[in-house]
């Protein structure tokens, strides 16, 4: 069977390659201009061509390249997992300023926590990129789905995903009950997290002005 991509298949792991590279360097710039990482770990994906196609069945779209690279958003995707809840809007920013970088959709679901406890930053954003794109444009413009969190609200959510997300399970509303609760405490380990560093950094800054 062809890919659902057609032409364009080849192209998408190079794209997400060449954006890698890019988020990689903004990385080394707020090293370079902090002392650490904004981030923990990258995670970037081409979304498999069985996952694309049940996908489009499920939001009723023909299996087209149309329907996979333009009505749906996350044939490419990157998440970013980062220690601390600054971090996160730290990468955000950087992103945005991004040259060829355009925002298409932003939902800050750590801000606006989702009913379940999921907390994430998801940004669509269209991307130029020197290939083809489904429409004939050359450079095209493809769409990456970002989703940047901390490792805590990481761990909530891969396990969510694995016990709840989509799926029939017994006892739902007393499991979602237990699951909210363990977001919410991760939610405020990350607050207490961020404080700590914050005090850190401010002790450090001090030393500096009384050295
Ligand atoms: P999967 O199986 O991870 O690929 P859509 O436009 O259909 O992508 P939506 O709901 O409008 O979806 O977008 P949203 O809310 O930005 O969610 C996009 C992705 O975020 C989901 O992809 C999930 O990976 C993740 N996500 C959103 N809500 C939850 C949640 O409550 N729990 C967990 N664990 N993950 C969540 P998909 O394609 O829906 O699913």
């Amino acid at each position: 069977m062809e890919s659902i991509y057609g032409k364009q298949g080849e192209a998408l792991p190079e794209i997400l390659g060449a954006f890698r590279t890019r988020i990689e360097e903004i990385s080394a710039r707020v090293k370079e201009r902090t002392g650490s990482a904004p981030y923990e770990h990258l995670i970037c994906r081409v979304k498999s061509d069985e996952s694309m196609r049940e996908k489009c069945r499920r939001k009723s779209l023909p299996e087209t390249s149309q329907s996979a690279l333009c009505k749906v958003h996350d044939a490419i995707g990157v998440r970013v997992v980062c220690r601390f809840i600054d971090d996160v809007y730290v990468v955000v920013r950087a992103l945005k300023a991004l040259s060829g970088v355009t925002v298409f959709e932003e939902k800050d679901y750590i801000r606006d926590v989702k009913p379940n406890g999921y907390r994430s930053y998801h940004m669509i954003v269209s991307i130029e990129a020197p290939f083809e794109d489904v429409e004939g444009r050359n450079p095209g413009h493809f769409f990456v789905e970002l989703q940047l969190r901390t490792l805590a609200m990481d761990s909530w959510a891969s396990l969510e995903h694995e016990m709840m997300y989509k799926h029939t399970v017994k006892n739902r509303k007393l499991l979602a009950a237990e699951l909210k609760r363990c977001a919410d405490e991760l939610a405020s380990c990350d607050l207490s997290m961020q404080t700590i560093r914050n005090l850190i950094r401010e002790t450090d800054v001090m030393g500096e002005v009384m050295a």
